[in-house]
């Protein structure tokens, strides 16, 4: 049994606090005026005092009705617990912002909450700092929520860059898929040949670098008899040119290349050797929306040491939270030109674009909030 005390105006309002405090189940033992001396050293105002208590009994396991009434006292705890630990959540998210803005923009309503947004985004602190210095704080404070949601959305959207089919580059013929071990480059490259051969009607041809597993020569060479495309493999760089050479007379030429290690400098630096050829290759970062910010910028680093164009994000049907991806677009300012969205070759790809990427991230707050 757990008792309890409460000093209030009046009755009404002593019993909203024993509800509140002791939930519905609460039984009032005892109320008293306070008066005379007592009522002196009591708050101002503070005229009633009300004896509550609760029975923590646990019920006897027979009774269906107690059973009931305990699962809806456990519920209730649940949802109150729930409650505090978004208000603590919120709070910290206010603290933080009251580190990371200056004093007249945080207590400015709307500079506030284009910062939460930023935060619910799962931006990054010094990403947020840096799209906060760039919004004029407004003096209205009128603005609605749901416009400053779209604003925020604006605002993280015009420092995306997207790359609009990147495939069509007069510029290119030859693309390479680099990128770590795992993350779909192979099956990336099957879906865009089968898109730019098989709907765009181009003369598409496919080689692999990729010599260190028999497996990976098979994976490319069943997808190249399906799609009826021409298929070499090359094993060093003078085949590299040669496989060029006989294509000369195709749209595209599409490289497929063994996963390297990010952690290794020494397989980005053969990689880059290996591709030195007269004509430009245009190389596709090839990265995974289920790696972490960490690891997708020491990744883009290591790979830098190629002229990398532009990057895919792969396995978004595998993750809601595009947090990592979008932290990364904005720090690293590459254009994203692919996203794949599952195994399926070739339905699973789309070009990238800000509306895609915009409606990624919303559903992504839902579900991270
Ligand atoms: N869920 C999902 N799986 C993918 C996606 N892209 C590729 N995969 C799978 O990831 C695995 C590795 O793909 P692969 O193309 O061989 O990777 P690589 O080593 O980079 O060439 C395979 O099982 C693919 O089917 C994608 O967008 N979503
Ligand atoms: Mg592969």
């Amino acid at each position: 049994m757990n008792i309890k005390k409460f000093s209030a105006r009046n009755i009404p309002e002593a019993i909203r606090m024993v509800k509140n405090e002791m939930g519905p189940e609460a039984v009032i033992l005892k109320t008293r005026t306070i008066h005379g001396p007592e009522a002196k050293g009591a708050d101002e105002g503070l005229k009633i005092e009300v004896t509550a208590a609760m029975d923590y009994d646990v019920a006897d396991p027979g009774n269906g009705k107690d059973n009931a009434v305990e699962l809806g006292r456990i519920i209730r705890k649940w949802q109150s617990l729930e409650t505090e630990m978004r208000d603590l959540k919120q709070s910290l998210v206010l603290s933080d912002a009251a580190r990371l803005l200056k004093p007249e923009l945080y207590f400015n309503q709307e500079v506030r909450t284009r910062y939460l947004n930023f935060r619910n985004f799962g931006l990054r602190p010094e990403i947020i700092t840096e799209l906060m210095d760039t919004i004029p704080p407004e003096k209205t404070g009128n603005v609605s929520g749901t416009k400053l949601l779209q604003d925020s959305l604006a605002k993280v959207m015009s420092r995306v860059q997207v790359e609009n089919n990147a495939l069509a580059d007069p510029q290119a013929r030859v693309y390479s898929f680099i990128g770590p071990t795992g993350v779909g480059k192979t099956t990336t490259l099957a879906k865009l040949a089968a898109v730019t051969a098989l709907q765009q009607g181009k003369k598409a041809a496919l080689v692999t670098i990729d010599t260190f597993r028999i497996a990976a020569v098979a994976q490319l060479e069943t997808y190249a008899r399906i799609m009826g495309l021409p298929m070499t493999v090359a094993n060093n760089n003078k085949e590299l040119r040669n496989a060029i050479r006989k294509y000369e007379d195709h749209d595209c030429v599409l490289i497929d290349t063994a996963g390297r290690s990010p952690q290794k400098d020494q397989d980005i630096v053969e990689l880059n050797a290996f591709f030195n050829i007269p004509e430009p290759i245009r190389h596709f970062l090839v990265l995974s929306a289920t790696t972490r910010y960490d690891n997708l910028i020491q990744i883009e680093k290591r790979f830098s040491r190629l002229p990398v164009r532009s990057c895919i994000f792969t396995k978004l049907d595998e993750t809601r939270d595009i947090s990592a991806m979008l932290n990364f677009l904005l720090c690293c300012r590459r254009p994203v030109a692919y996203l794949t969205t599952g195994q399926q070759v070739p339905e699973d790809i789309e070009m990238a674009s800000k509306k895609k990427l915009a409606a990624l991230l919303l559903n992504s707050m839902k579900q991270t909030r």
